[in-house]
């Protein structure tokens, strides 16, 4: 397919006024008549009617009224286009749709019962004939028609507006959505669903209606996104003062999505698992996950449906903004410091390596082929970090004001990335000309840092170096304005006074500084003692931080910083240095093979997060998780993963030997034995507890194992029940509650994933073996996204052991599933197929392999646009 590119857009020919679409409901056919009004201004001269429309059985076509015949208009696979003319036209056309058969998910398609939409990215042109582009704004009016019994929940953007019965006994409802929208967040919703009612009363006073729809028996799980969104409403209200614009607002849930949600207007779309949470089958990471995704669709109404997108290009103007936002929110409903920590670590892992691998891009792509593979964690988390640096230039007030005029100015519009980063500097007086840069460069950025005290002069100067390495299509880049936030800390671990030397007299102990330039030389004044720099606080940008400090001055840090974020990274720093000096020394056979001891310093630094050492448990918990394999192979040129995997468990091990007693020890403190809640402070110390099981797991002596069982055993929630289930799944003596739980949870899919899960992130040799055999179970799908995304991309992704398998056997099985699912639902294909991406970085032979793989896949006749294009992308 031909790549369409971003400096190619044009203004649309024809503007859509309003639509009005008709629906005839059924599972297996379904006719929908589109009446669309477009119009050209005036001045412009004719042109054709060019709509977009992509594998649509087409009935009929009018326009004005006057059917058209074949020869009247011309049909392509992916348009119909009317002759030249001007003016105002209405277009009516007919299209039959099978959404039983839609197994892709997207357009029109089924889920169990439910008949639903997903038009974003490029949906609705499956749906019917139409100029399916963002900026495209109309007014939508929609009947929709169905038989009663199999639907008579009938769901539509917007206002509820009219309903009745025909003389056939089918009922129908229309819906008015006064909110001009493009097409993407157009939704229907049928079925047999329940409802979960609630309200919200605006600050102006007006009350919004809340409606959860799910299954019936689904409902009583549904109260805590019903919550979450009441909160988002609130804190959107406070923060920013955005009120809510319609007179309900409703979710729906269904069992068979392709992302965690979707923002319609009005009628937000969620993936059942960011929809459902009870302590019996939710883990307080569920439990926080809905209140993400239920916020970040809420965000989304002023932030994507109120201002919506020019092009698709510009996704992560929506996207890493709702990002942003929602990870502030559930910041301020729990820890900001701790959802920082764990934001950023996720980054990490997931964005610092798509950065650095074949898929790398730029958070504002220069060309796309299939814009369904842009959703990405470039797009949403780097997107975020631009956002985030832009409130840390202005603070809240700034920031805030820079949102609000944005919003003001281009609500009801389509706008651009530039538009919101100019209208956020204006409202700052700032120019934020060489900002833009973060939108178009891609890559991680590296700051290199060296530091000189001058105690004759009482200075610490620190010079920093900014670079980025090439990424594909751009070896050259360019430097890039960005805030450092930093501190200098004194030997007892408090913040200094900051004072340059051009300033007169010291202000404050923490300084945003400004980077543009290669090289930045920041001194500082009144600085007898050699001071301990506290660097990126709050991780202020998205970049890799290089300061070769001492593990001493680490220890320090990761003791008494009080930016939660430089204390997790500090000792993370440590062990990152551990892991890979072990990695290189190449004593990776297992236990058997001395390591070089590990440092006392640093154990007792753990030893600490584990007792009572007054830091927040939940920080304490982060901190205590070993670097991820992401964040370590992106610091070696060439990884053996296999090696690296081993030298991380074997570490593990060997913490867990060494702490063996106060891992016992605060595993027992922890045991309040409260009944559970979800809310911060019981979470963190279930959290807390948890790592300390996980490794404890990695010890075999009786009384470990009996308190692995026990916990098993005894739970009174998921949290607590399947931490102690993936603690034992590494061990034969595992079968047993393995069994039980798959027997216990036999009926409730969502539950039954995590069990897929932990299959198949085990570390058992016979893990691969065990995945395939999962693949037939009679609960599995490759239907479904949840049980593809909880077994195979779970697999292929996060065992790094056992998919990297010397022998190929991982990748093979990675090709065969990937044909697989591409036959049914290419965007799942497309997103398995990134495990293939990477190969740069591995060893010879096994590049070899995942490249001899890389090209019998490519080869497969009939492969989807989506699998094809990231194919391609890893093997060139
Ligand atoms: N905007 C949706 C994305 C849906 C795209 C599906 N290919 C989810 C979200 O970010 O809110
Ligand atoms: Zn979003």
């Amino acid at each position: 397919s031909v790549p369409v590119r971003r400096l190619d857009h044009r203004p649309p020919e024809w503007r859509a006024e309003s639509v009005d679409l008709t629906f005839e409901l059924g599972a297996d056919r379904t006719r929908v008549t589109a009446r669309t009004v477009l119009r050209r201004a005036p001045e412009q001269g004719p042109a054709p009617v060019r709509l977009d429309g992509r594998d649509l059985i087409l009935e009929s076509v009018r326009a004005d009224g006057r059917a058209l015949g074949p020869e009247e208009y011309e049909r392509t696979a992916d348009a119909l286009i009317l002759p030249p003319r001007s003016g105002r036209v209405e277009v009516e056309v007919v299209t039959l749709l099978a959404p039983a058969a839609n197994t892709g998910l997207t357009g029109l398609y089924a889920s169990g019962g439910t008949l639903l939409t997903q038009c974003e990215p490029e949906g609705f042109r499956r749906i019917t004939y139409f100029p399916d582009r963002p900026d495209v704004l109309a007014v939508y009016t929609c009947t929709l028609i169905a038989d009663e019994n199999d639907f008579p929940v009938l769901l539509c953007n917007g206002d509820r507006r009219d309903a009745g019965r025909r003389a056939d006994g089918r009922h129908w409802v229309t819906w008015v959505d006064p909110h001009p929208k493009p097409s993407y967040l157009f939704a229907l919703v049928a079925g047999r669903l329940g409802r979960l009612d609630g309200g919200f009363r605006t600050r102006s006073g007006r009350d919004v209606r809340l409606r959860v729809y799910a299954e019936e028996s689904a409902l009583p799980r549904c109260g805590h996104a019903l919550e979450a969104l009441r909160a988002a409403m609130a804190w959107d209200e406070d923060r920013f003062g955005l009120e809510y614009d319609l007179d309900t607002y409703t979710l729906v849930g269904v069992d068979d999505f392709n992302m965690g949600a979707m923002e319609n207007k009005g009628l937000n779309i969620f993936n059942s698992l960011y929809l459902q949470a009870d302590p019996e089958t939710a883990t307080d990471k569920d439990f926080a996950a809905v209140e993400t995704v239920v916020a970040h669709e809420y965000f989304h109404n002023w932030t994507g449906n109120r201002v919506t997108l020019r092009d698709m290009f510009q996704l992560s103007l929506k996207e890493g903004l709702a990002v942003y936002r929602d990870e502030r929110f559930s910041g301020d409903r729990r820890s900001p410091g701790v959802q920082r920590v764990s934001d950023v670590r996720a980054l990490r892992e997931r964005q610092f390596a798509e950065d650095a691998g074949p898929q790398a891009h730029p958070v504002r792509p220069d060309e796309y082929r299939e814009i369904s593979n842009f959703y990405t964690w470039t797009v949403y988390k780097k997107g975020s970090e631009i956002i985030r640096m832009l409130h840390t230039f202005f603070g809240e007030e700034g920031f805030r004001k820079g949102l609000r005029h944005y919003l003001s100015r281009y609500d009801g519009q389509a706008a651009t990335c530039e538009q919101f980063v100019e209208a956020v500097g204006e409202a700052n007086q700032a120019d934020l000309t060489q900002f833009m840069r973060w939108y178009g460069q891609a890559g991680t950025p590296v700051l290199d840092v060296t530091t000189h005290h001058d105690p004759e002069a009482r200075t610490y100067t620190l010079v920093v170096r900014q670079s980025c390495p090439p990424t594909p299509k751009q070896p050259g880049k360019e430097p890039l304005h960005l805030p450092l936030t930093l501190a200098l800390l004194g030997p007892d671990g408090r913040r200094l006074p900051l004072r340059t030397a051009d300033e007169s007299a010291p202000a404050g102990t923490e300084r945003v500084c400004e980077l543009r330039e290669p090289v930045t030389t920041l001194t500082f004044a009144d600085l007898p003692e050699r001071p301990v720099p506290s660097l990126l606080r709050g991780f202020s940008a998205p970049v890799r931080l290089r300061v070769p400090l001492s593990t001493e001055d680490r220890l320090l840090l990761a003791a008494h910083d009080d930016d939660p974020f430089v204390r997790s990274e500090s000792l993370h720093d440590c062990l990152v240095e551990l892991l890979l000096e072990r990695y290189h020394a190449g004593a990776a056979q297992g236990a058997a093979v001395p390591y070089p001891p590990l440092p006392a310093a640093l154990t007792g630094a753990l030893a600490g997060l584990l007792g009572e050492d007054g830091t927040d448990p939940a920080l304490a918990a982060l901190m205590l998780e070993l670097p991820g394999f992401g964040t370590l192979s992106g610091s070696l040129d060439e990884v053996d993963p296999v090696r690296l995997a081993t030298v991380l468990h074997g570490t593990r091990a060997e913490l867990a030997r060494v702490l063996r007693a106060p891992l016992l020890a605060c595993h027992r403190r922890l045991d309040d034995g409260r009944p559970y809640v979800f809310a911060a402070a019981d979470a963190g110390r279930r959290a807390l507890r948890n790592t300390s099981l996980a490794y404890l797991a990695e010890l075999t002596d009786p009384e470990v194992r009996e308190v692995l069982h026990r916990q098993y055993a005894t739970a009174d929630n998921m949290t607590d029940r399947l931490a102690a289930l993936t603690a034992l799944a590494d061990h034969a003596d595992a079968d047993e509650v393995l069994e039980e739980f798959g027997h216990r949870w036999r009926d409730r899919p969502l539950v039954l994933d995590k069990w897929f899960n932990v299959h198949a992130l085990s570390r058992r040799p016979d893990t691969l073996a065990r995945v395939r055999s999962l693949t037939g179970h009679p609960a599995y799908s490759d239907a479904n996204p949840n049980r593809v995304g909880a077994l195979v991309i779970a697999f292929c992704f996060d065992n790094p052991l056992r998919f990297h398998a010397a022998d190929g056997s991982g990748y093979a099985f990675a090709a065969e599933q990937i044909l697989r699912i591409d036959a049914l639902n290419p965007q799942a294909a497309a997103r398995l197929a990134g495990c293939l991406g990477g190969r740069g970085k591995l060893d010879p032979a096994r590049r070899e392999i995942i490249l001899r793989t890389l090209r019998s896949l490519r080869k497969t006749d009939g492969l989807s646009p989506e699998t094809s294009e990231i194919l391609d992308n890893e093997t060139t």
